[in-house]
């Protein structure tokens, strides 16, 4: 089965709306020996994209990418349910910038960094940088990590990444709009541990 096969059948399934067929078939790939992070990088990720492009042709309309994205979802949380790996690597929370409703990018994140035994805490989409500090005061974690997928939330990036700084919590900036492909095919990754 190669990746292209497996995005176009979860693709299929989720926009028939087979809701358990589609998730079921993450999970058979799961159980099957591919990683979480490899089903979110060559499965979720890219049938994500494939439909934004398809939508972006007229193939597909916005209910079809509504319904999709909510496959996607809910396969997230399968997956995030499966042999949970044991938070080992400190914490990180991870927010969306605010007025970015692209959530499951930061979720998709959020889901690598626990495979990998990091305690992520995904605070879903458009999060307001008038709250995050209290937030982070409260939860103390080692990191903030803001996902932005549009540069037009760039002003919203600073505003979170300023608030964590002013309580001494270091910012990973990353998504779509800090990638250099114009389609976003991967994340790039902007950091500065703390202002100076
Ligand atoms: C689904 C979707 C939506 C859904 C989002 C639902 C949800 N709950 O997430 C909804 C309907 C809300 C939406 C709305 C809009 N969208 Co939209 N959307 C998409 C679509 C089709 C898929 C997004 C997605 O899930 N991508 C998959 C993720 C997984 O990919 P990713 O972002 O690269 O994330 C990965 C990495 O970047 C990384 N990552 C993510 N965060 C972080 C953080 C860190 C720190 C690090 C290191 C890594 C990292 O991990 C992820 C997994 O690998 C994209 C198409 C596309 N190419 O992405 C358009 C797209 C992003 N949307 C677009 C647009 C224009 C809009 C709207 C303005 C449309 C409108 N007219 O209203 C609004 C804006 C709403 C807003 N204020 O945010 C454009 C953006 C174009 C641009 N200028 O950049 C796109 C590219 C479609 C297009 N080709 O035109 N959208």
């Amino acid at each position: 089965m190669d990746d292209q096969y497996k995005v176009n059948k979860f693709i299929e399934q989720a926009v028939a709306g087979d809701t358990n067929e589609a998730v079921g078939f993450a999970i058979h790939l799961f159980d099957n020996g591919l990683s979480k992070v490899s089903i979110i990088d060559e499965v979720l990720a890219p049938a994500q994209r494939e439909v934004g492009e398809r939508e972006q042709r007229g193939e597909l309309g916005v209910a079809d990418e509504h319904l999709a994205s909510s496959v996607a979802e809910t396969a997230l949380y399968a997956l995030a349910s499966e042999l949970p790996m044991p938070a080992v690597h400190g914490s990180v929370v991870v927010a969306c910038a605010p007025g970015d409703w692209h959530s499951i990018a930061g979720h998709m994140f959020a889901e690598g960094l626990h495979a990998s035994g990091v305690a992520a805490t995904f605070l879903g989409a458009s999060t307001p940088a008038a709250d995050i500090g209290r937030y982070l005061v409260k939860h103390r974690p080692n990191a903030l990590a803001v996902s932005c997928a549009m540069p037009n939330f760039f002003t919203g990036v600073t505003e979170l990444a300023d608030a964590a700084y002013s309580f001494d919590v270091p910012v990973i900036a990353g998504g779509r709009a800090f990638a250099k492909h114009p389609n976003g095919h991967y994340a790039s990754v902007s950091t500065r541990a703390r202002r100076t």
